[in-house]
């Protein structure tokens, strides 16, 4: 990727700066106040802007009544060490931070309501249901300045979603992949070699039986694994047919026995070397590489770009219908959206932001690391999220709970 919002934000501030001179020279010379009553003009505007800056504030404190808590729940791994802490120390506002393992826990708490949540991280496929079925608050835009920051072409895919962009700010995205400890895949291979679709690592039983003795790790949750494996197929990730999500629960039966591993945190089981292949999240692998190269491991991850493309997610922050403190909730996504926090997440977690105003603060090599913000070539072949229907969500558990079973 290419740091273009440079030279965006380099352009604006030309262009702002260009239009300033030319207003000050076009000033009529008989309407130019003398030096000494611009100087009385200037004070009065600024104790006017002062007090009005004031008021703003003032009002704004007055607004805010709300107790000083904020209660977040997230995905695990998913925010930046020092981010809630300097949110705290900031605002006064007391954070409780939990986390939830997978989209359908967190769908079943807003569905049972008074969760006590603020802010929830609902993935798109998930949170076009919430909006539909009215679990979600409108986010107040005019409490969330910041929300210029993120980038419009983003916002217009997640508008697929969230048509106006009224109810979801992107968290972080990244997309469901094949990682691999590749010493370790090759010697459990022996003489095959690695296949050039990616997803034959974990589908294909053929590799899956050779790949069971250095340990198959899967994420946990029918939407996670079902998709993914209809994609193998070559049916839709997204589809909503029944027969269609039993194809790959019959497909999925025959790789069951080999699989080691079902977990939503998987970063140091490949790490630390118990799992040498996964289905899993780019960015959770991301952190896995680095954490082995801190551990001082002799075990390299390497994330991959299947040449069908992987499964594409965006997370969002969202306000609860029945939330508390959405005033709170909506101070922190004011902050979130501040080019240094927003990049702050970057920089630890190696998940890609929407934040285009931050990417000037983001580590250059995070940047230009193709299995962060994935390049153009590879983003056409991803899968965009979309939306199932109950029926195909309750289908799906159906067939993964038979899976796990390995009935
Ligand atoms: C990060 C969680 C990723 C969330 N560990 C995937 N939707």
């Amino acid at each position: 990727m290419k740091r273009n919002p440079l030279l965006l934000s380099l352009f604006v501030t030309l262009s702002a700066l260009a239009m300033t001179a030319c207003g000050e020279k076009n000033q009529p010379v008989a309407n130019a106040p003398s030096p000494a009553a611009s100087h009385a003009v200037a004070q009065a505007a600024s104790a006017a802007a002062s007090a009005a800056l004031a008021a703003s504030v003032a009002a704004a404190a007055a607004v805010n009544n709300e107790e000083k808590v904020l209660n977040i729940y997230n995905w695990p791994d998913y925010i930046a060490s020092d981010l809630i802490s300097n949110f705290e120390k900031e605002t006064g506002i007391k954070v409780n931070y939990q986390t939830f393992e997978n989209n359908e826990g967190l769908h079943a708490k807003l569905v049972a309501g008074n969760s006590g949540f603020d802010l929830v991280v609902p993935g798109a496929v998930f949170a076009k249901s919430q909006i539909d079925g009215g679990l979600l608050m409108k986010l107040d835009k005019p409490k969330i300045p910041n929300l210029s920051n993120l980038d419009p072409a983003i916002m217009g895919k997640l508008a697929a979603v969230d048509p106006g962009n009224d109810y979801l700010m992107p968290w972080a995205w990244s997309y469901t992949t094949v990682g691999i400890n590749k010493a370790k895949v090759l010697k459990a291979l022996g003489s095959t070699p690695l296949p050039d679709n990616v997803w034959e690592l974990v589908f294909n039983p053929t590799y899956t039986a050779k790949l069971k003795s250095c340990g198959i790790a899967y994420l946990d949750s029918p939407t996670e694994v079902i998709p993914p494996a209809m994609h193998y197929l070559g049916k839709n990730p997204y589809s909503n047919d029944a027969a269609d999500h039993q194809a790959a629960g019959a497909m999925l039966a025959k790789v069951r026995p080999h699989i080691r591993i079902f977990s939503s945190t998987m970063i140091d089981d490949l790490a630390g070397g118990k799992a040498c292949v996964a289905l899993g999240w780019a960015g959770d692998m991301n952190i896995a590489r680095s954490r082995a190269v801190e551990n001082k491991s002799p075990n390299v991850i390497d994330v991959l770009l299947p040449r069908s493309g992987g499964l594409i997610f965006f997370d969002s922050l969202a306000i609860p219908k029945d939330a508390q403190h959405p005033k709170n909730a909506a101070t922190f996504i004011n902050y979130y959206l501040r080019p240094e926090v927003s990049a702050s997440l970057t920089n630890e977690l190696a998940y890609a932001t929407a934040n285009k105003a931050s990417l000037v603060k983001v580590k250059p090599e995070i940047v230009e690391n193709k299995t962060v913000f994935v390049d153009e070539e590879n983003l056409k072949k991803m899968v965009s999220p979309s939306s199932f229907s109950n029926e195909a969500r309750e289908s799906m558990s159906n067939v993964y709970t038979q899976f796990k079973k390995g009935k």
